[in-house]
């Protein structure tokens, strides 16, 4: 036991009603929700990155935070791992997810690092066998050394492509050890600062035959998990091949991989590629690819990837309706891929900004339950579309330009518009936050 968390009790649901800053209001994981408990719809998971790897700098100041674990020993990897899984059990979660370089020092070497990577894992595994506590996704770190900063599989050099390969291997073989439910895929530096020096048809091919060779691994070693795309369309790259849900899908079709691959979806990557997150997540769900979830927002005056805790109940209902409506989360989950203000020093901090972003998503979930239960939104949908169901009209779609100009003479049709009825589903929303 460290004593970072010493005055923190264990979090309890209370109810709306309780003055405990400690407790949650909404998150009541056995709650049955569209018959199902809580927990289990949401699946939450802390990010090992920000809360215990991230130490509060920013582009014009350093590390803010001072933490007992700061070092590069495996001394002090040990000790950044007891803290998580002691914030894991205060806070409930069921998941957490991790890249290789916010667990492990680095080595001298690669053969030095991926012995530091298993040392770890093997003591993950002891603390997620006494703690419950199970993995979400594991991941490569590609972006942070200097060795990826003109791309990973995309990179220019093959020795560096060559390295990133060795990198995910490891990675996945230490997210299967673990029983991991996804591997992530997010690509960082895949993408370029300017046209003048890219070769797009090269750099493209080198994404798609290092995507082929990551499902072929997993195959190989049986790993059952998800792999999963994260898209973002800016930062750190000036532009990024992974742009949005629609890009990737693109991606996926040109390689043949559409049926092997999902996305993770984040909320304020969704809003640096200018659309809402329940476009992403409502585009994915009828592409059949909506996987899992990165729950953080951005500040929408910055414009940057700001990385926070959600804290807006009607923008998360909007986003779990569209979950719901896909089915709901079978591999994936809620991972808060988020970080705290760097002025917020306190253990305690750590613990609220989580407790606070659970009870937001709760709220948002049971909002979205409601009106899917309700099905007056559905039912409206549905309205809308309902002459497609007519024979004469679904034959249409595979029919021909001349038999359609002549069915339109023949029957004299003559459209007339009908109300999109946008505010009446608005204020059916309205009632459910
Ligand atoms: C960065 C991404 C990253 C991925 C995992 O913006 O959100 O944190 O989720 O590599
Ligand atoms: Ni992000
Ligand atoms: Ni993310």
């Amino acid at each position: 036991m460290t004593d970072f968390f010493a005055n923190i009790p264990q979090l309890k649901y209370e109810g709306p009603e309780t003055d405990n800053d400690f407790a949650y209001r909404h998150y009541n994981p056995d709650e049955i929700v569209m018959g199902k408990r809580m927990e289990d719809h949401l699946r939450f998971a802390v990010a090992y990155w920000h809360s215990f790897a991230w130490e509060g700098g920013d582009p014009f100041g350093g590390r803010t935070f001072d933490r007992p674990w700061y070092g590069e020993g495996m001394q002090q990897a040990k000790m950044k791992a007891d803290v998580a899984f002691e914030m894991f059990d205060r806070l409930g979660v069921p998941f957490f997810c991790f890249h290789d370089e916010d667990v492990r020092p680095a080595g001298a070497d690669f053969a030095e690092t991926t012995r530091n990577l298993e040392e770890i894992v093997d003591y993950f595994g002891e603390k997620m066998e006494s703690s419950g506590t199970k993995l979400l996704w594991g991941t490569a770190n590609l972006f942070t050394h200097r060795r990826f900063m003109s791309g990973a599989a995309t990179n220019p050099d093959p020795e560096v492509f060559a390295w990133s390969a060795a990198t995910v291997k490891t990675c996945m073989d230490a997210t299967h050890k673990l029983g991991g439910a996804n591997y992530v895929l997010w690509g960082g530096r895949e993408g370029y600062e300017t046209l003048l020096n890219t070769d797009l048809t090269r750099e493209a091919e080198q994404a798609g035959a290092f995507l082929s060779m990551v499902i072929d691994y997993k195959h190989k070693i049986g790993f059952k998990g998800q792999i999963l795309i994260e898209p973002k369309p800016q930062e750190p790259s000036k532009h990024q091949y992974d742009y949005d849900v629609a890009t990737i899908y693109g991606f996926l079709k040109r390689f043949g991989l559409e049926n092997e691959v999902k996305l993770n979806i984040e909320q304020g990557h969704a809003i640096l590629a200018g659309h809402s997150f329940e476009h992403e997540l409502a585009l994915a769900g009828s592409l059949g690819i909506l996987g899992s979830i990165d729950m953080n927002r951005n500040d929408y005056q910055s414009g940057w990837d700001t990385d926070q805790f959600p804290n807006n109940v009607p923008e998360v209902a909007l986003a779990y309706y569209e979950v719901l409506k896909a089915g709901g989360f079978t591999t994936g989950g809620t991972n808060f891929d988020a970080k705290l203000r760097r002025q917020s020093l306190d253990a305690e901090d750590l613990i609220l900004g989580h407790a606070g972003g659970m009870d937001v998503c709760a709220r948002g979930l049971k909002a979205a339950a409601a009106l899917l239960e309700d099905g007056g939104l559905e039912a409206a949908r549905d309205a809308r579309y309902a002459d497609w169901d007519k024979p004469e009209n679904k034959a249409m779609l595979h029919s021909d330009l001349a038999s359609i100009e002549a069915r339109v003479r023949d029957q004299g049709l003559n459209p007339e518009p009908r109300s999109g009825r946008q505010e009446r589903l608005e204020n059916l929303w309205n009632r459910y936050l």
